[in-house]
């Protein structure tokens, strides 16, 4: 039949098309993996992502502007990553290295997303004004733990207070320091300055943690004296505008070490938790964990409770418990 066999030729031709546009596309992209295959693939580390475009430092410390491949998931800053110049001065971020640590914050559609990798050291600060929430404090140290990094307190603002009551709020905070958390006493505006803090972060990639009023901002700036002039930097070698300090960075500290500043995740709150990742998230708990009488023990009202044995001894500190406790209430799943 006619009519069957023009439809045939015009399927013929279709092939014919979607196989040359096929070839096309593939002598394309073997031509952009050509070009990829005669540069050498370099390290990089991720100092700030907007959208699809990372700022990649290499080991000189010289800043990329670099796309990612779609396949190899999503660096974010901090992360070690491969990547190769593309000719154009830009370059393509190839493979992600292995992460030791991320810290993540949900989403709005409550999925945890993770904002900064591959952290030594989380600060977490407090200060005379205003008062220290335990609660928060802890819900910090909880973070830490689960993600397998340090901590210390800061210990900010203490050009505020007398000797006597520096004393006061540091006894206040000694039960930290008692389960393995440094307390660093500081100012930004006088006595003590910030030594005792930058001894702890030499040599390590921190971030600071703690509520709204205690002087986060401050103490990136004190510590930062330079930070308009790298994030110029970045924003240069980006081409991204100055907009993206919103986003987390990764900045070099004057001496070695490197501070991720990222006001999104200062403040942050805990979302849900299992109760072996809350147990988990004290570690003054660990020595007492499966010595309970029951082994599904919530550590609340149940007889032969090892937790509160142990807090009743004054072995662990009640308010860590009661902090414990009400995190069990409010988070736990
Ligand atoms: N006296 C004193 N005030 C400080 C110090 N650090 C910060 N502040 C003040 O505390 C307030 C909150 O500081 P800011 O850095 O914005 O806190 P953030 O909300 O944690 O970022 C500001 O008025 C600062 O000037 C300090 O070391 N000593
Ligand atoms: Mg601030
Ligand atoms: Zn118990």
């Amino acid at each position: 039949m006619p009519r069957r066999r023009l439809s045939e030729r015009q399927l013929e031709r279709i092939r014919a098309i979607q196989e040359r546009r096929r070839q096309r596309l593939e002598d394309r992209r073997d031509s952009v993996l050509e070009s990829l295959d005669e540069v050498e693939p370099r390290d990089g580390l991720v100092v700030v992502r907007h959208g699809a475009n990372l700022a990649v430092e290499d080991d000189a410390g010289a800043l990329h502007h670099c796309v990612t491949r779609r396949n190899i998931g999503h660096p974010v800053c901090g992360d070690r990553v491969i990547w190769q110049p593309s000719g154009d001065g830009t370059g393509v971020v190839t493979a992600l290295q292995h992460r030791d640590n991320a810290l993540s914050r949900p989403d709005f559609s409550g999925r945890d997303k993770p904002l900064a990798a591959n952290l030594s050291l989380l600060a977490v600060v407090v200060a005379p004004q205003p008062p220290p929430s335990g609660y928060l404090v802890d819900q910090y140290l909880v973070a830490a733990e689960l993600i397998g990094v340090r901590a210390l307190l800061v210990a900010g603002k203490m050009d505020l207070l007398d000797d006597a009551e520096q004393a006061g709020f540091l006894d206040g905070l000694a039960h930290y320091q008692a389960i393995g958390y440094p307390v660093c006493p500081i100012s930004t505006k006088g006595q003590p300055g910030l030594g005792a803090l930058t001894d702890h972060l030499t040599g390590q990639t921190a971030i600071l943690l703690g509520q709204s009023g205690v002087g986060k901002s401050s103490l990136v700036q004190a510590l930062l004296p330079d930070q308009a002039i790298q994030v110029g930097r970045l924003s240069k070698a980006t081409g991204l505008g100055r907009h993206t300090t919103s986003a987390a960075t990764c900045y070099r500290l004057p001496d070695d070490g490197r501070l991720i500043d990222s006001p999104g995740v200062r403040s942050f709150r805990l979302t849900g938790l299992s109760l072996t990742q809350l147990e988990r998230g004290f570690r003054d708990l660990s020595p007492l964990l499966g010595r309970c009488r029951f082994r599904d023990c919530r550590h609340g009202e149940e007889p032969g409770c090892a937790v509160r044995k142990a807090a009743e001894h004054g072995l662990i500190d009640t308010r860590r418990v009661d902090n414990f406790l009400h995190l069990r209430d409010s988070l736990v799943r």
